[in-house]
């Protein structure tokens, strides 16, 4: 702690040199190159628009001086989950930072390489190789004791590794893909590839995991981690390919490279045959499905009502698990997989958690459910401001509100950067007249704006751009905004939730 206090220490010498009218220009001059780069804006709802800034501004708050240490689920917020950090930084927060507070991501996940050697020791705890981040953490010890399902969480890792591949290809900072990048993938890779086995038939099996959602546990090939485990041992080869004299140091060379790939490409996908969805683990669909007719609204969230067990043998869903699958590995799904997947995990899917709302606000944005998606997203934006669970004195929902921004950006803005490619599908819902974003992608700034009719793609500065736009490459150059028609989307019945658990309507309400 000496350290800490010589830096208040510090920081108070200079607010006093600086004076007040110094720290309000340096704080104004701050926010308003931040704005500059990262503002979304919305026309048609004054309201959502409000929530949006304040959600964005809340996660550029929890970790723009985070300074390598963890960004908490609750930033510096209030005291719920005893400051302890999850998976949510890397999975909903980091995404938005890479795009609008670059450094902040970076910084975030130099932190994670400096648990590194905790996270070796836990994975040798465990009787595996590599590295087995916490589920849950100050410092990178594992301190979920009290959840036992949560040991078999590890698709933290491959979240790590996901959030370094994408802050990779939205830089180019190749300093950090040596020094910082390389490490977290090859050790994250090892955890998968001593955690996995082949069958007989060749296939790669990740048997006994906990998914997303925390009312499954102990599964077997939950696809959301299969999926992700294949980028991250992808991801990690291909690390090892652009950096073999560094890799050496790490003791991997092409040949372990080689199981990493053999494993990622034999990687088990469950698929139920009859139902034609994936199921969220094999054999979830076979389930028992849960008896949402005769819950009560006051049975909600079903952890305080139900015991665990009970939970884990049902088809019932806290969070999004498969549909957070379709988002992040939507490149491994075809369209028409999305929408039947969507719409049979709608009926069970009850939002206990607060991390939920937003992936479905991007599916639902992108298989034609405009409206449900923008009820959504008005749930990810409003969680705080309108303490939606009733526990925002804890603190704020960090992932929740970065989730504003992904709903925006990734649903209505139908953004995706699978392959560190960035692709953009835009289409607006009844409400909205105008949708407009900012970002930044290696070391240029670009806006989107979007309208019914189309979409306007301005490069602010740096060198010419390709993206797409609704599956058709084009590319921008600066001063030369490039306007494209929004093709029409396919129209689709409304999915059904259970009972009690439809998200607030807000997308046909006019006040
Ligand atoms: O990480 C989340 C988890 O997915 C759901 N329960 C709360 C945690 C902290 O936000």
């Amino acid at each position: 702690m000496p350290a800490v206090r010589d830096q208040v220490i510090a920081a108070l010498a200079e607010a006093r040199h600086t004076g007040w009218d110094g720290l309000l220009a340096a704080q104004r001059a701050y926010l308003d190159d931040f704005w500059e780069r990262a503002d979304v804006e919305l026309e048609g709802d004054t309201e959502l628009q409000q929530a949006v800034r304040f959600a964005l501004f809340h996660t550029l708050q929890s970790g723009a001086r985070a300074e390598q240490r963890a960004i908490a689920a609750k930033g510096l917020t209030g005291p719920g989950y005893d400051g302890h950090t999850f998976w949510d930084t890397e999975r909903f927060v980091l995404p938005v930072l890479t795009y609008t507070a670059p450094d902040a991501a970076r910084d975030a996940l130099r932190w994670r390489h400096a648990t590194l050697d905790l996270a070796r020791e836990r994975a040798k705890q465990l009787g595996l190789e590599g590295a087995a981040f916490p589920w849950r953490t100050i410092r990178g010890q594992e301190c979920s004791g009290y959840w036992p399902a949560g040991t078999a969480a590890f698709h933290v890792g491959a979240n790590i590794a996901d959030a370094v591949a994408r802050y990779h290809a939205a830089t180019d900072d190749d300093a950090f893909d040596r020094e910082v990048g390389l490490e977290l993938l090859v050790e994250t890779a090892r955890l998968w590839r001593s955690l996995g086995h082949h069958d007989p038939q060749g296939r790669f099996r990740i048997d006994g995991v906990t998914g997303p959602d925390e009312y499954s546990a102990i599964a077997d090939n939950n696809v959301y981690t299969n999926l992700l485990a294949q980028l991250n041992l992808r991801a990690a080869a291909d690390a090892v390919a652009r950096h073999p004299r560094h890799a050496a140091e790490l003791g991997a060379d092409f040949e372990e490279a080689a199981t990493w790939r053999d494993a990622a490409r034999d990687m088990v996908i469950p698929w139920d045959e009859m139902l034609g969805v994936h199921p969220q683990s094999e054999g979830f669909t076979n389930h028992q499905v849960w008896d949402f007719e005769h819950t009560s609204p006051g049975q909600y969230p079903l952890l305080l009502h139900f015991p665990y067990f009970d939970l884990y043998r049902k088809q019932v869903v806290k969070q999004a698990d498969l549909v957070l699958a379709l988002h992040v590995r939507g490149d491994a799904f075809t369209g028409e997989e999305k929408a039947r997947d969507f719409e049979y995990y709608e009926r069970m899917t009850v939002r206990d958690s607060s991390l939920s709302a937003c992936t479905q606000a991007v599916i639902a944005a992108e298989v034609g459910h405009l409206e449900l998606a923008y009820d959504y997203f008005a749930e990810a934006a409003f969680m705080d401001l309108r303490d939606l669970e009733h526990n925002t004195r804890d603190g704020l929902h960090i992932a929740s509100l970065a989730g504003a921004w992904i709903a925006a950006v990734s649903g209505f803005g139908g953004m995706r950067d699978h392959n560190g490619e960035l692709t953009f599908a835009p289409r607006l819902p009844a409400r909205l007249e105008r949708l407009a974003f900012r970002l930044l992608f290696r070391g240029r700034r670009l806006k989107v704006d979007v309208t019914k009719q189309d979409a306007t793609y301005t490069l602010l500065d740096g060198p010419p751009l390709r993206l797409g736009h609704h599956g058709t490459a084009i590319t921008v150059s600066k001063n030369e905004p490039v306007t494209e028609a929004i093709p029409p989307g396919v129209e689709r019945p409304a999915p059904s939730q259970p009972p009690g658990r439809e998200p607030t309507r807000r997308a046909l309400d006019s006040t």
